[in-house]
């Protein structure tokens, strides 16, 4: 019979049990008591066909928690994948923050989640849609956390507005869909009302929410903050995570087919590139800037709708973020993870931007409802890796054994030989800054909205100037698109449309005219837009690597492919620190000419090619005849060429690529060293031949 077991004190059993003799057991299947379970396959019953009886506990214990394994999703951010990892401060900012964390070599742990918005946790990776970025920093100062979103501007600019853009952008009150996209009545219904959201919606609509992979996007903490140094001196921050791959994002057509092709693409992506050891890294950047340079801007440094031009602040680095380890259990460090913006150590503050003062509050009281107690700050991913101690007692789920009296303070318990617990530390904790503008917090109590806010569309405007042709096709046709989506409320598309003319005449036609409405009147503006000069850094295309690091090659391959060129391309892909992937008409492989047999990755029909950034067609001329009648084969070829990726192809492939349409461009080439070139990057230059855009 089976050993009866105790946990080890503090365990959480997936670590090692004992038994009474000491024997270790972790393979030992037990209750939640610690009781051996003997048969996991059947319950307790009178008679083998008879009823099964209450007496089960293992029955009922096992069947209990089941029903209790869900806990509330997240009301926003619900879809999410997560990681380990360090940040590792790489220049001396001691002149700006005294925060430990930013001592230059420091090392400190982190854990980051990025998430898509709207959809719930079920839904797909791949929708049009803003990804959250938050990092969680264990610094040895306690925790800071960073909740940012990979734009540097939001739809809002003051917290009181949040639960009504969530409602309208999620899926509607009574029909339930649709799930995880803004394309619908009552989020553009909403927005088009919502002047404001005018520069978030120029982002949302380009490729910026469509990204290749998490791997490939920035992230921004939004906000305007404060770093405070050792001398009490205080400046602005922007706090900026640039890609160490660059950007890459997806084009529409081949984001809705990878919702098809595979709901998991971002998060297999990042779970496969960390366990292979291609660690994700991104560079942490600041802008910073003070009360004189504040006070000089068209815009307001406290508006979450603005954002501050590289080009005037230039984003100077000051760190790396490496995720090197994909975590042991989703639920309980993915889902359980718990963000707060007020999470902040000595050295870093908060600014009085009222969208950030909202946000202090909500994340704590959310965890309460998700995680069910005011002590989910004791689950392991969320407790601080320095000691924390304080007199807040008791509550569900207390894990901590707090010891002696001393409860409450003051209280003089020490002087009694007691334990008095902690006290306050004035020369090192956390001391609250003025802002730099030394803005006083006193004032008459208002509901008012500063008219330094009041500029709606000269960022928005900025934002597309600095896009390349191609991005600001992407962009009227995204608008064209989502709001052909609105149906009841046949004033919204031409609302939205006058809120364009505010931000540029050409993108206001473009769009009108792919809707098929008379240009509109333009909106009045609630204070007029200025032009700024275009900044490069706000184009994705201005800011890709030609690499294939990280990037995915597909191989398609058939009966007879050259084992010879089939090597080279593979051993070639591998050296530009690319991923081959073989595809084949069966997974079991394709017999190489070299009478090999070649097992495939993937199954031509479930591996089409949306999931790769490149493919090669290393095929023979029989195999070439093969796939002809093929429509997975053609399609792969047909839509690689669509989506404006690299082809490579034996000369014995002609026939594939001239039935799926593909027409030479630098694009197409052989299996050589061009091929590799040309696997780095896209060809936007081919997009106008393929589709009509707005
Ligand atoms: Fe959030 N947000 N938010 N948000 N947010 C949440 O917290 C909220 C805002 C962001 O991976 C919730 O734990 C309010 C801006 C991210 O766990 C909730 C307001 C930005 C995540 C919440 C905002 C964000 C959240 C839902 C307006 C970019 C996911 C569950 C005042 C800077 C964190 C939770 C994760 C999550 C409230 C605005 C980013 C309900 C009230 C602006 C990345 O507390």
């Amino acid at each position: 019979m089976a050993q009866p077991t105790k946990k080890t004190p503090g365990s959480n059993g997936g670590e090692t049990h004992q038994t009474v003799d000491g024997r270790a057991s972790a393979e030992m299947l037990t209750t939640n008591q610690g009781i051996a379970v003997s048969d996991n396959q059947n319950s307790l019953r009178s008679g083998a066909r008879g009823p099964t009886l209450l007496e089960d506990f293992v029955l009922r214990e096992k069947i209990f928690h089941f029903d209790h394994e869900r806990i509330p999703e997240r009301i926003v951010h619900a879809r999410g994948s997560g990681a380990h990892g360090y940040f590792e401060a790489t220049a001396d900012i001691s002149d700006l923050t005294k925060a430990a964390l930013f001592r230059k070599g420091e090392r400190t742990e982190t854990f980051v989640r990025f998430s898509t918005v709207a959809g719930g946790a079920g839904s797909v990776d791949t929708p049009r849609d803003v990804r959250g970025f938050a990092v969680k920093f264990y610094t040895t100062e306690g925790n800071w956390d960073l909740v940012g979103n990979n734009i540097p501007v939001f739809f809002i600019q003051d917290a009181i507005k949040f639960p009504d853009l969530v409602h309208a952008v999620k899926m509607e009150a009574d029909r339930g869909y649709p799930q995880a996209g803004s394309a619908h009545d009552t989020f553009w219904d909403w927005a088009s009302l919502m002047p404001e959201t005018t520069h978030m919606l120029m982002w949302a609509m380009s490729d910026r929410t469509l990204p290749r992979s998490l791997r490939t996007m920035e992230g921004f903490g939004i906000h305007t903050f404060v770093l405070v140094n050792e001398a009490g001196e205080s400046h602005f921050v922007k706090f900026h995570w640039k890609p160490k791959l660059g950007l890459q994002s997806t084009i529409w057509d081949e984001a809705l087919k990878l919702q098809a092709a595979d709901n998991d693409y971002h998060r297999r992506d990042l779970f496969e590139a960390i366990d292979s050891g291609n660690f994700p890294e991104w560079e942490l950047g600041i802008q910073v800037f003070d009360k004189a340079f504040a006070e000089a801007q068209p815009y307001d440094v406290l508006d979450p709708t603005k954002l501050i031009p590289e080009d005037d602040v230039p984003v100077r680095i000051i760190g790396r973020l490496v995720l090197d380890r994909n975590v042991d259990n989703f639920f309980a460090e993915t889902e359980q993870v718990a963000f707060c913006p007020a999470n902040i150590v000595p050295g870093i503050d908060f600014s009085n931007d009222p969208l950030l003062q909202g946000r202090l509050f909500s994340y704590l009281d959310t965890q309460k409802s998700r995680l069910g107690t005011a002590n989910f700050h004791q689950i392991p991913v969320n407790a601080p890796r320095c000691p924390f101690q304080n007199f807040q007692r008791d509550g569900q789920m207390q894990m901590m054994v707090p010891k002696g009296r001393g409860n409450y303070e003051p209280n003089s318990l020490t002087d009694h030989g007691e334990e008095g617990g902690p006290r306050e530390t004035p020369a090192k904790g956390f001391a609250t800054t003025t802002e730099p503008t030394g803005e006083s917090e006193e004032g008459d109590k208002l509901r008012v909205r500063s008219e330094t806010f009041a500029d709606h569309y000269s960022q928005a405007r900025l934002f597309f100037i600095s896009q390349t042709e191609s991005e600001q096709a992407h962009i009227a046709s995204s608008f064209v698109f989502e709001l052909s989506k609105v149906g009841l409320l046949d004033q919204v598309p031409g609302r939205m449309v006058a809120n364009l003319r505010n931000v540029d005449e050409d993108l206001a036609k473009r769009v009108a005219e792919g809707l098929g409405i008379p240009l509109p009147k333009k909106a009045p503006a609630a204070r007029a837009p200025v032009d700024m000069p275009q900044s490069d850094a706000l184009s994705i295309h201005k800011n890709m690597h030609d690499t294939l690091e990280g990037r995915a090659v597909g191989i398609l391959i058939a009966d007879g492919t050259d084992a010879t060129e089939l090597d080279a391309v593979v051993a070639a892909v591998k050296k530009a620190k690319g991923k081959p992937v073989i595809v084949a008409p069966k997974v079991g492989g394709a017999k190489l000419s070299d009478g090999r047999v070649c097992k495939a990755d993937g199954q031509l029909a479930g591996s089409p090619s949306q999931i790769f950034d490149a493919v090669a067609l290393v095929l023979s001329e029989a195999g070439t005849a093969a796939l002809l009648k093929e429509g997975a084969a053609v399609q792969f070829v047909m839509d690689a060429f669509g989506h404006l990726k690299a082809i490579g192809a034996s000369s014995a492939a002609r026939p594939l690529l001239d039935k799926a349409g593909v027409e030479p461009d630098d694009g197409v080439t052989g299996l050589d060293a061009k091929f590799l070139k040309a696997a780095s990057r896209r060809f936007y230059a081919r997009e106008p031949k393929l589709r009509t855009l707005a």
